[in-house]
């Protein structure tokens, strides 16, 4: 194995870098699609590749189309709190669920799926948005002995920023690779989400630094 700079207590944590995500998809990010190279070049430097899959059922709590009179990007309020209703996107086993053609996957040693429960949605790679179901990738990560986190993907703001709060949250040093990732940014939600990564802790990086 070529010598990797990153070794056996670092991981690269690829987020959602899949169709319903990139220009086309049913819940496109702006330059979704851009990042892939560079993740590419980014996981050649890591022993340790993990990717994540936003898998939801079909009719699930986050789609709008599952509620009476909800449009996409509205605002719902469930047992577990504020819920954004979103495009359905990423169904199991759909186009959409597949990664982004051109994504390097045969180097991942393991793909997180999350949002599987159709009544609870999962932003983070860790916990569910109920704040307690846990998706086992922080028991699986300290099984390896993996201290350190850096992240990558879609979108900057919600899935990549709730799983890095949450892997500080879970003890893991935590890096944001910021060109490595691309926005939604509704309502000022990107400006929110670096004020609370930097509030938890999570180191934000450029790849270049990298
Ligand atoms: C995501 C909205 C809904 C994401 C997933 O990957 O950031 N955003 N589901
Ligand atoms: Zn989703």
């Amino acid at each position: 194995m070529p010598l990797k700079r990153y070794g056996a207590d670092c991981a690269l944590l690829v987020v959602d870098v899949q169709n319903s995500f990139c220009p086309g998809g049913e819940l496109a990010v702006p330059g979704g699609d851009e990042i892939v190279p560079l993740i590419n070049h980014l996981s050649l430097l890591f022993e340790n590749v993990i990717l994540t899959q936003d898998w939801h059922p079909r009719g699930h709590v986050s789609f709008a189309s599952s509620h009476a009179g909800k449009q996409p990007f509205q605002s719902l309020e469930l047992p577990y709190g504020a819920q954004t209703l979103w495009p359905d996107h990423c169904v199991a086993g759909s186009r959409g669920a597949d990664f982004h053609p051109e994504l390097e996957t045969e180097r991942a040693r393991l793909v997180v799926r999350k949002g599987i429960h159709a009544q609870v949605d999962s932003y983070s790679a860790f916990v569910e948005a109920d704040r307690t179901t846990l998706t086992g990738l922080a028991g699986y990560l300290n099984a390896l002995g993996i201290k350190k986190v850096w992240l990558a993907g879609l979108a900057t703001d919600f899935c990549v920023a709730w799983s890095a709060i949450d892997a500080r949250a879970a003890g893991f040093e935590t890096f944001v690779v910021e060109d490595a990732c691309r926005a939604i940014d509704i309502d000022g939600s990107l400006v929110e989400a670096w004020a609370k990564m930097r509030q938890a802790g999570v180191k934000r990086v450029r790849s270049d630094e990298v």
